[in-house]
C-alpha cells in the first residue's frame, strides 16, 4: 500500500522530511544522543567521517570505526523528538522512497544512545556508566501506538502500577533493553529502570519556584521494588526509544552518563570528562 504524501513527507532532494538525511547517508548501527553538539563528540572518534548533514536539532554524521559503518545523530530533548526520529529512521531504512511502499525485506537497526542522567540511588554515584535495562516512560507517547507486552514486562508493569497507581494522569508504559546488546555493549555495566520523565523540573521532583503537584518524587520512585528491580535513574529519551525501537522491530539499548545524584543533591563538576567516558566505552564496543 502507497504511503501518502502528508503522511510521510519527502523533501525535493529525496531526504526525509526533518532528518534530512537520504536513505544511503544511515548506517545500520546507530548512536543517538541529545545534545547537537554531542554529535561531534562522538564522530571525532570515527577513523573517517562520510557525511555531515542537519536539520534543527537534528544533526547527523556517518562515517566508519574500524571496518564498522557507524552514524552518530542527535534527537534534541524529549520523547516527541524520539517519536521523529525513531519514525523518520525506520522509514529511511524500511520504506522504498521511490513507491512509498514499505519494502520485502526490512532492516532492523542496532540504535543506542548516549546520554546523560542522574541517578536516584545512593549507591549509584556521580561517574557511573549505567546501561537501562528497562525503559519506564512517564510521559504520553505510547498512549498513541499499540505496544504489546511480554511476559516478563507485564509482571514488572503490575508491581509498577501498583507502586504508582495513585498518580492518576499517568499511564506509564515499560519495555526492556535489547538482550542482546544489553548483553554486549552493555556487558558488565550497572543496570536497572530508567524512568523516562516529559519535562525536566517538577516532572523529575525538583523543586524550584513553582508547586509540585507530586510530593517527594524521588522518594517514590526510588522506594519500589520488585523482585531484583529497581529505578536507578531519571532522564528524559529511553522509554520512547526502547518502545518504539520495539513497535518497529529494532533494537536499542540506552547508556546513561550519571551526572548528578539526586538523593545526595549534587551535580558533577566534571560533566564533560563523564560524558566522554560514556563515548569511549561504547565506540570501543561497538567496533569489537
Ligand atoms: C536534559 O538536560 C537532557 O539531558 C538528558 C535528558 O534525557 C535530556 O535530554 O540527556 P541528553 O544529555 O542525552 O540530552
Amino acid at each position: 500500500m502507497k504511503i501518502s504524501e502528508s503522511d510521510l513527507i519527502i523533501n525535493p532532494d529525496g531526504s526525509i522530511y526533518h532528518l534530512n538525511i537520504l536513505p544511503e547517508d544511515v548506517a545500520d548501527t546507530i548512536i543517538t544522543v541529545g545534545d547537537p553538539d554531542r554529535v561531534s563528540g562522538v564522530s571525532k572518534y570515527f577513523d573517517r567521517i562520510e557525511l555531515k548533514k542537519g536539520k534543527r536539532e537534528f544533526i547527523t554524521h556517518t562515517g566508519y570505526v574500524g571496518k564498522k559503518r557507524v552514524t552518530v545523530l542527535s534527537t534534541g530533548i524529549g520523547t516527541d523528538n524520539i517519536d521523529i526520529v525513531f519514525n523518520e529512521l525506520d522509514a529511511l531504512v524500511n520504506i522504498d522512497f521511490e513507491t512509498r511502499e514499505i519494502k520485502k525485506d526490512l532492516t532492523s537497526l542496532n540504535i543506542i544512545r548516549i546520554g546523560t542522567s542522574g541517578a536516584v540511588q545512593p549507591d549509584i554515584p556521580m561517574g557511573t556508566i549505567l546501561a537501562s535495562g528497562y525503559g519506564l516512560g512517564m510521559d504520553a507517547l505510547m498512549n498513541y501506538y499499540i505496544h504489546e507486552l511480554s511476559g516478563d514486562e507485564r509482571s514488572l508493569m503490575d508491581d509498577i502500577k501498583a507502586h504508582f497507581g495513585h498518580l492518576k494522569h499517568i499511564n506509564p508504559y515499560l519495555t526492556a533493553a535489547d538482550e542482546m546488546l544489553l548483553n554486549t555493549i552493555g556487558k558488565n555495566l550497572p543496570t536497572g529502570i530508567t524512568i523516562t520523565a516529559p519535562g525536566f523540573y517538577a516532572p523529575q521532583g525538583r523543586i524550584v519556584r513553582a508547586k509540585n503537584a507530586v510530593p517527594d518524587f524521588i522518594g517514590l520512585i526510588n522506594s519500589f521494588n520488585s523482585g531484583q528491580h529497581r529505578i536507578t535513574n531519571l532522564e528524559m529519551e529511553t522509554a520512547g526509544i526502547y518502545a518504539l525501537a520495539k513497535v518497529l522491530d529494532h533494537k536499542a539499548l540506552s547508556i546513561n552518563a550519571i551526572l548528578a545524584s539526586r538523593v545526595n543533591f549534587e551535580f558533577s563538576n566534571e560533566p564533560n570528562k563523564i560524558v566522554e567516558q560514556a563515548i569511549k566505552l561504547v565506540l570501543e564496543r561497538i567496533s569489537a
